[in-house]
Formats: C-alpha cells, sequence, structure tokens
C-alpha cells in the first residue's frame, strides 16, 4: 500500500503544543505545509524556546484556547495523544469532514523503515525496551520512541532514519488511527485504566486493537495467549497470530531458561536471570523475545539483550531489605491491573502502599488479591476515601498524610518475612510531577528508615532515575 503522503502548502492544524505537537510542527513545516498551531494554554506556560522558534517561522499560534473556526479550515488535523478526540472543535471539524490524524501516523507517512509498535495495558515500556535492545545487539540500527519518550516525528526529521522503528503506543496514540500500519504489532495485555478518557472499558480495549486494523496476513499480531479481555476481540484482527504465553512458551525454573517451540525455528531456548522468571517479568520476557525474534534479531542478540537488562526503575524494582523485610518499587503501576499483576507474583506478606489521584479504575478487582496477600493497607492522597471504603472490610487500612508517613507506617507494622510494596493504582499527579518522583520519594523514605533501624550498607541497591 503506497503511503499518503502531504503536499508543499497544504493546511494543517497541529492541536496540542506538547512534545508531540511541536515535532509535528517541526516536520509539517520541514515539507512546506502552512502549519497553524492550536492549544488551550497560555503561550506564557509554553516553552520559550519552541515559541521563539514557532515566531521566526511565522507559524500561526493560538494559545489559550480552542476556536472552533481554526478547526474548520485546514485540510488536515493533526492531534498530540493528550487531546480528547471528544472535545467538541475536533467534533465539528469532523463532521465538515476535516481528516483528523495522530502524530504518530504523521510520523509513520515519512518513515521509511519497518515497524514493530507495542501497546498493552502494563509493560509496554519494558517490552519496547527490551526489543530495541535485541536489534541493536543483532547489528541493527534502531530507533526506539513514541510514548515512551521521544516522539515519532522528531525522529523522522532526522537526515538518517534507522532501519526499524521500534514504538511504544499508547491507547491515546491509536484513537485517531487512521493509516498506521506496524509489520509487527504486539499486543501485551488490556486490563482497566484511562477510564476517566473513555466512556466505558470495552471503549478502552477497543482502542487498543486499532494497533490492527491496517494489518494485513503478511503482517504480524504477536499477543498475550493468556489475556480475557484480548481472546474476546481476537478475530478483530487480520494478521498472522502469533501468541506468547501460551503452550509453545516453556520455564524451567531450576536451570533458569525458557523455550519457545515456534513455526520458523523449531525451539529456541533462552537463559534468564532470577528476577525473570516470576510474573509479570516472565510474560514481558516472551513477548520481548517473540517479538524481536519476527523483528529479525539474532538467537544471540536476544541472549545478550536478556542478560545485560536489568530491571528497570519503578517496576517491580527491589530496593533492598532490612532484618528480613523487602522494599519494592513499583510507582509505575498507576492502574488496577498494574497491581493485580504485581500482587499475584507475591508470596510473601505484602504491606501495600497505594492511592494518589483516582483514574476510574474499580478498586474491587483487586479484592481477591489483597485478601490472600495484602496484611495491612497503606492509603494516601486523593483517592484515600475511596480505596479505604473498598478494601476496609478485607484488610487493615491506614491513611497516611505523605510518603514518609506511609513508610514510617508499613515499617511501624511490618514483621521479618513481610514485603513492604509501593504499587499504587492510580496516578501520581496529586502530590508529585510523575511516578518516577514519587518513586524516588518512597526510595529516599526507604534509605531514611534504613538509616535509623539498621545500617545505610543493609541497602542493596538504591537507584536514581537520572
Ligand atoms: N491540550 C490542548 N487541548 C486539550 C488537551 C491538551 O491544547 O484538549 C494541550 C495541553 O495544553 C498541552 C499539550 O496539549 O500543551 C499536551 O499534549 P500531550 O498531552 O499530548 O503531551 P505531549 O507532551 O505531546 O506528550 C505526548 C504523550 N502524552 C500523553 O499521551 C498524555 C507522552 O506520553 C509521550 O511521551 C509524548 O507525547 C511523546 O510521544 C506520556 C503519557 O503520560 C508519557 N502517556 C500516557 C501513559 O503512558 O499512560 C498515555
Amino acid at each position: 500500500m503506497k503511503k499518503k503522503s502531504l503536499h508543499k502548502g497544504q493546511h494543517v492544524l497541529v492541536v496540542g503544543a506538547g512534545k508531540s505537537g511541536m515535532a509535528a510542527c517541526r516536520l509539517l513545516h520541514s515539507k512546506g505545509c502552512e502549519v497553524c498551531l492550536s492549544d488551550t494554554r497560555q503561550e506564557s506556560q509554553q516553552d520559550p524556546e519552541d515559541v521563539d522558534w514557532l515566531k521566526a517561522r511565522s507559524i500561526v499560534q493560538e494559545f489559550g484556547g480552542h476556536h472552533l473556526a481554526t478547526f474548520m479550515v485546514p485540510d488536515l488535523i493533526v492531534v498530540s495523544p493528550g487531546v480528547p478526540l471528544t472535545i467538541d472543535p475536533l467534533q465539528a471539524a469532523r463532521t465538515a469532514g476535516v481528516p483528523i490524524i495522530g502524530e504518530l501516523e504523521l510520523g509513520f507517512l515519512y518513515f521509511t523503515g519497518a515497524i514493530i509498535a507495542i501497546t498493552g495495558t502494563n509493560g509496554k515500556t519494558t517490552v519496547t525496551t527490551m526489543i530495541g535492545e535485541s536489534l541493536r545487539h543483532s547489528g541493527m540500527n534502531v530507533f526506539v520512541g513514541g510514548n515512551i519518550g521521544t516522539p515519532f516525528c522528531s525522529h523522522v526529521l532526522e537526515e538518517n532514519q534507522a532501519e526499524v522503528a521500534v514504538l511504544e503506543v499508547s491507547s491515546f496514540q491509536l484513537d485517531a488511527n487512521r493509516d498506521f500500519k506496524p509489520k509487527v504489532g504486539v499486543l501485551l495485555n488490556i486490563s482497566p485504566d484511562h477510564l476517566d478518557r473513555y466512556a466505558s472499558y470495552t471503549a478502552y480495549g477497543d482502542a487498543k486493537m486499532q494497533l490492527f486494523k491496517q494489518q494485513n496476513e503478511q503482517d504480524v499480531a504477536l499477543i498475550s495467549g493468556t489475556d480475557r479481555e484480548i481472546a474476546r476481540r481476537r478475530s478483530m484482527i487480520p494478521a498472522r497470530v502469533v501468541e506468547f504465553d501460551n503452550d509453545s512458551w516453556r520455564v524451567n525454573a531450576e536451570e533458569r531458561s525458557l523455550t519457545w517451540v515456534n513455526q520458523e525455528s523449531g525451539a529456541e531456548t533462552y537463559g534468564l536471570h532470577d528476577h525473570q522468571l516470576s510474573r509479570p517479568n516472565l510474560q514481558n520476557c516472551m513477548a520481548a523475545i517473540g517479538g524481536s525474534r519476527l523483528m529479525g534479531a539474532t538467537r544471540n542478540g536476544v541472549q545478550e539483550m536478556l542478560n545485560e537488562f536489568a530491571i528497570p526503575l519503578h517496576r517491580l524494582t527491589p530496593v533492598g531489605s532490612w532484618n528480613d523485610i523487602e522494599f519494592v518499587n513499583d510507582s509505575k503501576a498507576t492502574n488496577v491491573g498494574a497491581v493485580q499483576s504485581a500482587l499475584s507474583g507475591m508470596h510473601r506478606p505484602v504491606i501495600l502502599i497505594a492511592g494518589g489521584r483516582d483514574k476510574g479504575g474499580d478498586y474491587a478487582i483487586l479484592c481477591p488479591e489483597v485478601k490472600r496477600i495484602v496484611k495491612q493497607l497503606i492509603v494516601m492522597g486523593e483517592a484515600a476515601q475511596q480505596m479505604t471504603a473498598a478494601f476496609t472490610e478485607i484488610t487493615t487500612v491506614h491513611q497516611a498524610a505523605d510518603m514518609e508517613d506511609a513508610v514510617n507506617l508499613a515499617v511501624a507494622h511490618a514483621e521479618q518475612g513481610d514485603t513492604i510494596l509501593l504499587s499504587p493504582a492510580c496516578a501520581s499527579f496529586d502530590m508529585y510531577g510523575s511516578y518516577a518522583e514519587r518513586g524516588n520519594v518512597f526510595m529516599e523514605q526507604v534509605q531514611r528508615v534504613m538509616g535509623k533501624y539498621g545500617t545505610p550498607a543493609t541497602v542493596k541497591t538504591i537507584q536514581r532515575a537520572v
């Protein structure tokens, strides 16, 4: 299929002046389009360097709100992922027949290499990074980006494009998908998230399926073999389906190995680290091995990645242990599905620190795991009352004022053999700038109590985000 491209002088409106919107403006300007940018924020809230760049190129800027008239005249609208398609001016533009695409798709139109795109509620950053590393170890020239940080358009602007793009893709980016078509699409899992943006859980799950919309039987959909929400939607996939986490994957815990029996090369076995043997890390490894091999990574390249891949920060990261009490930082678990997955992999009694800004998820989903393994629950942030109400009948709940209070309470109730786990099930923005900042504060507090009760030397690893 020949990709559509834009022509010189075409009038394009970019909505949202964050990272994606600015990258889209730069790409469109380089292609000779007449660009206009609209954002609800005031100009004073925008990065001055971006404003200078826009002004120097006479790009029309509309800050401080979206005006309906601006949305009715362009030949095309490029929307940033954080802008819901349901806002009035976008709905009016759609009704008037103005085409709307996302920033990811704009990058796709100008990218010359092959694409593997990874989505799912949880694990996508880890799997994207792992696949990127496997391909690099196999000697390929790779771009790793998308929702993970660098917008696709920023890469496409570069003089030398990579031969393979490994893209982390969010449901927000897929909402506006029209023609985006990865060679391999990876769907890790679907569990409730972003229910403050979507009309229903079904609508959120369906948004994830947009990844496969333009694929055909020459393309591959790599999907979980155990996820019920994905299984329900399997018939929507037009590509060849390959599963991870099914009977063709065998784990040998004693030998710390994972074997994948597949059509192309029979059985291939990989060595794993201890931390990779438990869920959800094991599922991430299977998806990363499958995705890497389907994109042409060598077995050696994959094994080198597995050998070197450290547990990423804020994702079930062991922070240290004292008096046989383990501390684990899972600040990235911003939805109930991630916490469910974290708890299901726990075998020691857990003191769970949770809460933050509610994202509309159903906390009741966590009840079976909380009943099984959580001996004390410490809640904080805006969602504290809601979480207390959800769990008060099945475990002991304490309310904490902040992270210092939460860690103090956890330590006060902990006994030898317990795990103190930060796994919030909520966004961090009520108290912190990001999940990473929340995780760093947790680790600082752990370090503080370690210094108080034990010696700092007992802390195994206190890592910091850069
Ligand atoms: N805005 C409007 N109108 C609106 C809403 C927002 O003009 O109705 C404006 C805001 O005022 C702001 C701009 O849009 O100036 C922000 O755009 P954006 O929210 O799309 O943010 P970007 O900086 O472009 O970052 C986006 C992704 N953000 C979101 O999806 C919310 C980043 O993912 C991504 O790394 C980046 O593009 C590069 O591709 C972040 C994220 O939180 C990490 N993603 C969510 C997640 O992982 O759960 C989906």
